[in-house]
Parts: structure tokens; C-alpha cells; sequence
């Protein structure tokens, strides 16, 4: 059975209850859970008559459109204004992208509640409901939701059943829990759309992000070590009129070559090289090998990123000649 900390969770109560202005932040390039557990609590507090903003660098990615009020997200705001920011599925607040540009929001200067369910990476926030054995931020909400005995909206219920769904792979990563599908069942009897999450997310790929996957398909290779390799340079973007959102998805299809150790995926993005690097081996921990790399994730999923650009190195090597050879002199 998957818990809470009751102690938070009281903390959490006393926060909300005590701020005037609330300020919800996710990470930048948010994903299904990211903007699941945004909108969600967001949706929840604007419910309740108080006075909330939704923030995120980054707009919702066209896939994530369809999720109820994800318009209302803003990537500019008075930071002045917000007595309690809550940082929702962030390891660390540098992921918000907003520790540079309003370094106030996490000065101590208000209250910072962190609600995340990634292994750890920084120890912030004023209170915290942080536990990583949950799948999903949205896992997590949908539980405090149950225990605070919160009313969920069948609006709510898509945006938290979108966050389960995606961090789970739609139920096919190991972080499957009993816990995980009884959510789900939840949410789906509180009138969750999971025929929109499935049609906008998984049944849903633009053209020009299917013609990058094809140059991605193409580059693949498989190390001597195991390691399934593919890459996805600039000029491949290019030339299917690709962005960089397009390449969500094919990591799925990298990683289902059989038997392999882990597989990587590398791809230029504006003058870093990014990494993402999944695994199906029960004894890789993809997470341990990122962070070598100053990256960081979950133990079947990872990433990081390295300053510089990909190029093609061949190696050639000379294979003597039989012996029933002709030297053709
Ligand atoms: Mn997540």
C-alpha cells in the first residue's frame, strides 16, 4: 500500500490555507504528468475560490492541448505577488527553468511546497510530499486528493489519469502498481476521458514527426556491449520539417530491441547534445549511468544533457584476404 507522510500533509493543509495568492509550477518541456498534476491542482484550488496561477516555461506540446484549462498556463508572471508556490514533479527547482530568471520565488521568502515523485535530487521546500514509489505526480495528487477528501470533477479525473497513463506507459512500465490500475479505475468512475488520452497521445503522430523517426529508425545500431544506439541530428529535423517535441515516442521503439543492456537515443537540440536513455534489463539502472553525465530520471528511464553537437565517426579496418583469394595482380 503506497502512503503519504501525515505530518506533510497536515503542513500542506496549513500552507494552503494560510496563502493569499498561490503560484503552481511544473517542469519546462512538460510532459502528460508535469501537466497533469499543473492542471489538476490547479482546476482543485480554482474550484475552492482561490486565487491561483498555473506556471510553465514552456507551452503544453501539441499532444497535451486536449487537457482541460491547459490555456490558462502562463510563462510570465509577477513573482512579487505569490505568498506559496507549489512545484509540482520537479527532482529540482532548476527544472522549473524559473531559478534563473525569478531566483525570489526560492529565496525562503515564501512558503515552497514540493509535491514530486522522483528519486530525490534536491531536499527543497518548505513541506513536501515526495515519495518515489508512486508512478506518476498525478499517483500521488489522486491519493491526496482521497485522503483530503477533495471532490474530483471528471475534468480533474482526465488530467490525473493522463499523468498515470503517460508515466506508466500506459501501464506497461514496471512502476505498474495494485495501487496504480485502483487509481485508475477511480478516475475513470469519476468520468475520466481515457479515449481522449489514448487518441491525443497514442494514437496521434504528425507526419513530420513520423518522417524524423524514420531517419532516427535508420541510424539505429546495436554496440558490442548490448547498447542500442540511434541519433537524431539537427539536419534531420531539418529535413522533416520536424520540431523538437517530434521526437517524443521513439525512444519506445530504440528500446524494444530484444536483449539489449539499455538503449540510447542522442539528439542535437540547440547546442547541447541531449541524451535519453531507457532499459528493459532488470539489472540496469539507466538513472546511475545519466548522472555520470550530471543527468538524472528514473531507473528504466534517464536522461541528460552535454554541451556540443553529434558527428559520424567511421571506422574502417582492414579484414586480410582469404586464402583462396586472388590478389587480382
Ligand atoms: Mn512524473
Amino acid at each position: 500500500m503506497l502512503n503519504l507522510d501525515s505530518k506533510q500533509i497536515a503542513n500542506f493543509e496549513d500552507a494552503l490555507l494560510t496563502a493569499r495568492k498561490i503560484l503552481l509550477l511544473t517542469h519546462k518541456n512538460p510532459d502528460g504528468d508535469a501537466l497533469g498534476s499543473l492542471l489538476a491542482l490547479f482546476q482543485v484550488l480554482t474550484k475552492a475560490g482561490r486565487d491561483v496561477t498555473a506556471g510553465c516555461l514552456d507551452p503544453a506540446p501539441a499532444i497535451l492541448k486536449f487537457l482541460p484549462t491547459s490555456e490558462k498556463i502562463v510563462n510570465d508572471f509577477d513573482a512579487a505577488e505569490f505568498d506559496l508556490v507549489i512545484v509540482l514533479d520537479c527532482g529540482d527547482i532548476h527544472q522549473t527553468g524559473f531559478d534563473k530568471s525569478k531566483p525570489e520565488l526560492f529565496d525562503g521568502s515564501r512558503k515552497l511546497v514540493k509535491i514530486d515523485h522522483h528519486p530525490v535530487a534536491s531536499d527543497f521546500g518548505d513541506v513536501q510530499i515526495v515519495n518515489p514509489e508512486f508512478c506518476a505526480t498525478c499517483s500521488i495528487l489522486t491519493k491526496l486528493f482521497e485522503i483530503l477528501e477533495i471532490p474530483i470533477t471528471p475534468d480533474v479525473a482526465t488530467c490525473l489519469l493522463c499523468g498515470i497513463s503517460t508515466d506508466t506507459g500506459s501501464f506497461r512500465h514496471s512502476n505498474t502498481r495494485p495501487e496504480t490500475l485502483r487509481f485508475a479505475a477511480k478516475l475513470l468512475r469519476q468520468g475520466a476521458n481515457n479515449f481522449a488520452i489514448a487518441k491525443n497521445i497514442y494514437r496521434s503522430t504528425p507526419l513530420p514527426a513520423l518522417k524524423l523517426w524514420g531517419s532516427v529508425l535508420t541510424s539505429l545500431r546495436q554496440t558490442d556491449e548490448g547498447v542500442t544506439l540511434a541519433v537524431a541530428q539537427r539536419k534531420d529535423f531539418e529535413k522533416a520539417g520536424a520540431r523538437d517535441e517530434d521526437l517524443a515516442g521513439v525512444v519506445d521503439y530504440v528500446n524494444a530491441v530484444p536483449n539489449a543492456k539499455f538503449s540510447i537515443l542522442l539528439s542535437e537540440r540547440g547546442g547541447l547534445v541531449k541524451a535519453s536513455l531507457r532499459t528493459l534489463d532488470d539489472a540496469t539502472d539507466v538513472a546511475a549511468i545519466a548522472r555520470q553525465f550530471g543527468g538524472g530520471g528514473h531507473v528504466k528511464a534517464a536522461g541528460f544533457a552535454v554541451p556540443g553537437k553529434l558527428e559520424k565517426e567511421t571506422r574502417w579496418r582492414v579484414v586480410p584476404p582469404e586464402k583462396n583469394d586472388s590478389m587480382g595482380e
